[in-house]
């Protein structure tokens, strides 16, 4: 093996499912076990995973976390369906109750204030018709997606795969906004705030910042279209902050107020919320408790087997092609490996288009159970070398 392969081999944790083959059973594919009974609830695989499935505006129906507020989890399925994410079907996450349900596309403004030379606002067309318009596909995923899986329980939404999703985005750059405004010196931060608000005054307002240099980098966006269309409400209508590579926390919805500090920003969805353990893998022994955190930032590398879920039945026999979706935080997928025997034997997939190193990436391969009993399927990645 070649020194930049050993170098390149991040993979990721791998991915389990359990199949059976039985001769002559029926096959159930694209996440039997998550869609909707009778009685408009689903049942997510792990203890107390039942969840009603709900309407929102603008929404088909979702898997609700909870009411206030509003927690919607994709369904598994849709992410065999398409490599984008539909609107419809994308999930939604907030913090504080106070949700915005109604804004006025004509009279808003995103205010640019803090160590800035001239304080700037700006409106919809104004953002719309002055700078370049930039367009990216990137995954949005929730720091909290699977936390239903995680062994031992871990607090906080008990979420399935589904708080996740993958959309064109189109807006302006975050840094050609900033420098309209002109940076000021003594500069360390930008602090990020949206319409939403807590119901109570001890919670505090949902701020999230990024260091200077990562909102000057030409990749942040300030988006205002998803897949073609205004934001859906739920996600942020009418305009969000898009940080490809980096987790949903930092993709401020309805963003109203962009603040340059001089200070590393200590508000509690930073300094308290949202941290990880402070080393390459961001994580710990199962059960342990980190001695140092930071703010979590760029997505682990994840891989899904989407055509199948797990405890699918197959026929001894019969191709049952498999097919699932990888990402990182802005790697690049560079090659799937998949093993139908718990990782005794390894071939590599098939990868499909590439939309982009923060992208979901397709990839598909053929197989064929070929003995009856109970089957291990794994799939495991190799990122791109940075
Ligand atoms: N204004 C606002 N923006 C927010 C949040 C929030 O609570 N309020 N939650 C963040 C978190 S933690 C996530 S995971 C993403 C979810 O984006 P979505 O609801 O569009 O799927 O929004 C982020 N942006
Ligand atoms: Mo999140």
């Amino acid at each position: 093996m070649l020194r930049s392969d050993l170098a390149s081999q991040v993979m990721s944790r791998r991915h389990f499912l359990r199949t059976t083959t039985a001769l002559g059973a029926a096959s159930f594919f694209a996440g039997n076990a998550w869609r909707a009974s009778a009685d408009e609830t689903v049942t997510l695989p792990f203890e107390n995973g039942e969840r009603p499935l709900v309407q929102y505006p603008q929404k088909r129906p979702l898997i609700r976390l909870t009411t206030r507020p509003p927690q919607l989890e994709t369904p598994f399925a849709v992410f065999n369906e398409n490599v984008i994410t539909p609107n419809d079907a994308f999930f939604v996450r907030y913090h504080l109750s106070e949700v915005p349900t109604e804004i006025d596309a004509e009279t808003f403004r995103l205010e640019v204030k803090g160590r800035v030379n001239v304080p700037l606002s700006w409106s919809l067309a104004e953002l719309r018709t002055k700078f370049e318009p930039i367009e990216i596909v990137a995954v949005n995923q929730c720091s909290g997606n699977s936390r239903g899986f995680f062994q031992p329980r871990v607090a906080g939404g008990q979420s399935g795969h589904g708080a996740m999703g993958n959309a064109r985005w189109r807006g302006v750059r975050l840094k050609d906004v900033l420098e309209k405004s002109g940076i000021a010196a003594g500069a360390r931060q930008v602090i990020f705030d949206g319409l939403d608000k807590p119901v109570n005054e001890k919670t505090p307002d949902f701020i999230k910042a990024l260091d200077i240099d990562h909102a000057l980098d030409g990749e942040v966006l300030l988006a205002y279209e998803m897949n073609g269309e205004a934001l859906p409400m739920l996600n942020g209508f009418p305009l969000r902050l898009v940080v490809p590579g980096f987790y949903g926390t930092y993709w401020i919805k309805h963003l109203s107020t962009i603040s340059v500090v001089d200070e590393v920003f200590t508000g509690y969805w930073m300094s308290t919320a949202y941290r990880v353990p402070d080393n390459a893998c961001a994580c710990v022994e199962p059960g342990a408790t980190p001695k140092k955190t930071v703010p979590i930032s760029r997505f682990n590398v994840r891989s899904f087997i989407t055509s199948l879920s797990d405890g699918a039945k197959l026929k001894l026999g019969q191709p049952a092609p498999v097919k699932g979706i990888a990402f990182d935080g802005g790697s690049g997928i560079r090659e799937v490996l998949f093993s139908a025997d718990g990782g005794r034997t390894w071939r590599a997939v098939e990868l499909g288009n590439d939309l982009g190193k923060y992208s979901f990436r397709e990839w598909k391969i053929d197989f064929t159970p070929a003995q009856t009993g109970v089957l291990e399927l794994m799939e495991t990645v190799r990122v791109n070398v940075s």
